[in-house]
């Protein structure tokens, strides 16, 4: 019979999330023990009618409340310490050869997007044994919960905000994954798999596009410079300021001044709410020029899907490219500067290429 207590421990958090699990538990069971323990022998040994000394009842005994206090207290701290190493790990920066992954929530699906293959699949997460991977996932309604019990990775995945989680598969296997928050009335349907595949089986799904046997697929970074194109962005973005707007070139992970004297640091979440609400968060020294784009999928709108499109594709602009960015500039003040890096090689029909399905 097959009936498992634990899940699968499938990636490089599962062993240490496991060891403080069963420590946890292994304390509450030795702390609920004495509590019960001592409660049977004092409600026997005085219970009414025996005949013990009921004589000088204690008042306060000062060590036996110092150790009480300080034990526990002890311990809760080193579990603290102890747990804060993997939780700085699952929210910490990833390996810088992470691979990324786009994940959309909706009612009641999963839509998962490869950065670099640009391959999708809907509630089903091919990953390769051993490669760290990045997810950075959205909600396109309410609010859902990104949960792979044999990763021991759960986080939410929200509306209006990017969050990220990052892991690495190590076990080769197909592994359940849940939808971890109630979010009406199909959530329990909100179910899929990761399936993590041995390197050969990896290539050899990603040679023949994915489980959908695709054709073709466009890097998230080629669909986000045909939509920057698209969108007009590049009239007042291209490879140089010009007196409407900074160049998107070099601009990601750097921080700036916002119009309203404070600064951020130009990451995901800036780039979305640039990109919908551009006053929001004006850089310094532009014109309140732009007007920005409502999420939805009517005229003048853009999906959640082509921003973390466009964003990826502004991304791909950022700092290390800057030395060559400038020469290109030089060249033509009006492209799309670092076309070198990423040519755009499929003009395709973006209204069916770049929406999910
Ligand atoms: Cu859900």
């Amino acid at each position: 019979m097959n009936f498992p207590i634990m899940p699968q421990t499938a990636s490089n958090y599962a062993v240490s999330i496991d060891d403080i699990y069963f420590t946890l538990v292994a304390l509450t069971v030795i702390f609920t023990g004495i509590v019960t323990l001592m409660l049977l022998v004092f409600s026997v040994r005085y219970r009414r009618g025996t005949k013990v000394s009921r004589k000088n009842p204690s008042t306060g005994n000062l060590y036996m409340e110092l150790t009480w206090s300080i034990i526990p207290m002890l311990l809760g701290l080193w579990i603290y310490g102890w747990s804060a190493i993997p939780y700085s790990k699952i929210y910490g920066d990833p390996p810088s050869n992470a691979s990324e992954i786009y994940l959309i929530g909706k009612r009641w699906m999963w839509h998962f997007q490869h950065a670099n293959s640009g391959i999708r699949e809907n509630n089903e997460l091919h990953l390769e044994v051993g490669k760290a991977v990045k997810v950075t996932m959205i909600s396109q309604d309410v609010i859902h919960g990104f949960y792979v019990p044999a990763l021991r990775l759960k986080r939410d995945c929200l509306p209006g905000r990017y969050n990220t989680v990052w892991f690495r598969p190590n076990k080769v296997g197909k592994y359940y994954l849940f939808c971890s928050e109630y979010c009406g009335t199909n959530h329990s349907e909100m179910t899929g798999y990761v399936y993590v595949l041995s390197p050969q089986d990896y290539a050899q799904w990603k040679a023949n596009g994915g489980s959908e046997h695709l054709a073709h697929t466009l890097t998230t970074v080629e669909i986000g410079h045909d939509l920057f194109e698209k969108y007009g962005c590049i009239q007042c973005h291209g490879a140089q300021d010009n007196v409407h707007g900074p160049t998107m070139n070099g601009l990601y992970g750097t921080t700036v001044k916002l119009s309203n004297g404070q600064s951020s640091t130009v990451d995901d979440n800036f780039l979305r709410t640039a990109i919908i609400n551009p006053q929001a968060q004006r850089i310094a020294g532009w014109p309140a020029v732009m007007s920005g784009f409502p999420v939805g999928s009517g005229d003048g709108q853009i999906s959640e899907e082509n921003l973390l499109d466009l964003i990826s594709y502004i991304k791909s602009l950022g700092n290390a490219q800057q030395a060559t960015v400038s020469a290109a500039a030089k060249a033509s003040a009006t492209a799309a500067a670092p076309s070198a890096a990423h040519p755009p090689k499929h003009h395709v029909s973006l209204a069916t290429k770049g929406q999910s399905r």
